[in-house]
């Protein structure tokens, strides 16, 4: 339906775009400064005056995917066919595949001839183009033809990540969103090059993806009203996963899957409760409590239930990280919990993947290979010094600066408070490399912002949440630290909001910033 309308628009359209361009020409010459990008790119030179303008007669020269992506983003807005070919041409936009530029960097080379972008990956083309696509004006983002110029201000960028791992998560389990709207949120948050979504898969409240040994644990885990407070509930197929691992490649984003144990069970019991140590299931729960529910760390039951979660969850999932949760195990003993790590930890391995999991995990000896979510606030954490030094590597979620579910201030709507109120500048103003002393910087994988989702019920509800703190945290992880600036971050913030509002996107407008 969309595309139809935006062919019907194209063609309506084009005609009036070609006739009225010398109108357009004589406005809003007034290109969008190399340093404006959202997150801060790592160099930029300028070249005044050396602007690309793209026109009715420019190509597109690639010969991978990201050129026809590029194409599909500038079509619209322009107007124009924008054709992608192969053989170098004049008065083009050139996508080149070379050495240096590192896994994910790009070099960005605009000239009054052409625009040059090279990478040594894929994933740096994408990078490149997402730059691009915000040095054009916020009227590129529009869906039908728009009369006006298109310059690409002329100079040279060269970026690279600070960190690989730059994070978000949304939590399935107590609010479900469909599908859909999951794409929706992978194409906004890998426009800031954000480049992992963790999907929290099971809580106690409900279990979200389809397990073929265990079935039960979605039809009955999994059934509507397995939302907090009773609403929605449902869950992923392995072909709605198979498609979102791939919807979110296209996009250089690598799912991560969580599934959260030996504690956050409920569901999976109330489902078998063989899993639970009396054998009596237990009532179904959707309040939002946490701690009281835990796998039975004695029963060999649990171990085959755990390595099959596993095995099939690793099969569909090509990224190099499995997530098994080991947060807030109040209900089991320290003994049961380093037991259940100790056998668990290696079961990750065994299937071909890192394990990942919750700050807690590093409790276990049994973690030197495992990846820590740091999610608390103190600055001192033993636990995650003595892991790390053993080898384990650390991914930066402190809850008082990057949980998306906090809320903004006391009168924002939705969220909790538990962890403080976060506002864009307490979201921004803090160094994943210093905030926990004695983690030497290469110990430190990246950042996450996870969105739980407890007071969350639809899509507006996740943008209200994520945006603008989002993009925070994706500056923290891409951007050299040597470009962190307040005042620098608040202005070009400021003036992405005009690109959310085209795109339909409810984000908080937070009143440190002054929006466009
Ligand atoms: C703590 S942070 C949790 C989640 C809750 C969240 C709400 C963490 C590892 N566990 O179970 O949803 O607080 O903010």
């Amino acid at each position: 339906m969309r595309l139809f309308r935006l062919t019907l628009a194209l063609v309506v359209a084009l005609p009036l775009v070609t006739a009225t361009a010398s109108v357009a020409s004589f406005r809003e010459r007034v290109p969008i400064a190399l340093t404006g990008v959202l997150p801060a790119v790592a160099d930029a030179v300028p070249a005044p005056g050396d602007d690309f303008q793209i026109t009715e007669d420019t190509v597109i020269v690639g010969s991978g995917d990201v050129a026809g992506q590029l194409a599909a983003i500038l079509r619209p807005a322009t107007g124009f066919v924008l054709p992608v070919v192969t053989r170098p041409s004049r008065n083009a936009v050139l996508l080149r595949l070379e050495p240096g530029h590192g896994d994910e960097g790009y070099r960005l080379v605009i000239r009054r001839e052409s625009v040059e972008l090279l990478a040594t990956e894929r994933a740096g083309l994408f990078n490149g183009v997402q730059t691009l696509r915000q040095l054009l004006p916020p009227a590129i983002e529009a869906d039908v033809p728009q009369r006006r110029q298109w310059i690409v201000p002329g100079g040279t960028i060269t970026d690279r990540p600070r960190y690989a791992y730059r994070g978000t998560m949304l939590d399935l389990a107590r609010h479900f969103p469909t599908p859909d709207e999951i794409r929706t949120h992978i194409d906004r948050i890998s426009r800031f090059k954000i480049n992992h979504l963790h999907l929290h898969l099971s809580d106690d409240q409900g279990w979200r993806i389809r397990i073929d040994a265990w079935p039960k644990l979605t039809e009955i885990g999994g059934a509507p009203g397995t939302g907090v407070g009773g609403h929605g509930g449902g869950f992923l197929t392995k072909q709605d996963y198979r498609d979102l691992v791939r919807y979110a490649a296209d996009r250089n984003v690598t799912i991560v899957p969580e599934i959260d144990m030996p504690g956050h069970v409920n569901a999976a019991q109330t489902a078998y409760p063989e899993l639970t140590c009396d054998g009596v299931a237990p009532r179904r729960r959707t309040d939002m409590r946490v701690g009281y529910s835990t796998l039975c760390v004695g029963e060999e039951v649990t171990y085959r239930f755990v390595e099959d979660v596993i095995r099939e969850l690793a099969e569909m999932t090509p990224g190099p990280y499995l997530h098994i949760g080991g947060d807030e195990t109040f209900a089991t003993s320290h003994g049961s919990y380093l037991a259940f790590q100790r056998r668990v930890l290696p079961l990750v391995h065994k299937y071909g993947k890192i394990p990942y999991g919750w700050h807690e995990i590093g409790q276990s000896p049994a973690a030197t290979g495992a990846v820590l979510q740091f999610w608390g606030r103190e600055r001192n954490h033993p636990s995650v010094a003595t892991a790390v030094a053993a080898g384990a590597k650390l991914i930066m979620s402190p809850a008082n600066r990057t949980y998306l579910d906090m809320e903004y201030d006391l009168l924002t709507p939705g969220g909790l408070d538990w962890a403080g109120a976060i506002e864009v500048s307490t979201a921004y103003g803090w160094d994943p490399a210093t905030l926990l002393p004695g983690i030497p910087e290469p110990s430190i994988l990246g950042v996450e912002a996870p969105l739980w989702s407890e007071t969350l019920r639809t899509q507006d509800d996740i943008e209200f949440l994520a945006f603008p703190r989002l993009v925070a945290i994706a500056e923290l992880g891409w951007s050299p630290r040597a470009t962190h600036d307040w005042n620098s971050f608040r202005a070009r913030l400021g003036a992405y909001g005009p690109r959310w509002v085209r795109d339909g996107v409810r984000f908080h407008r937070s009143p440190e910033i002054r929006w466009f």
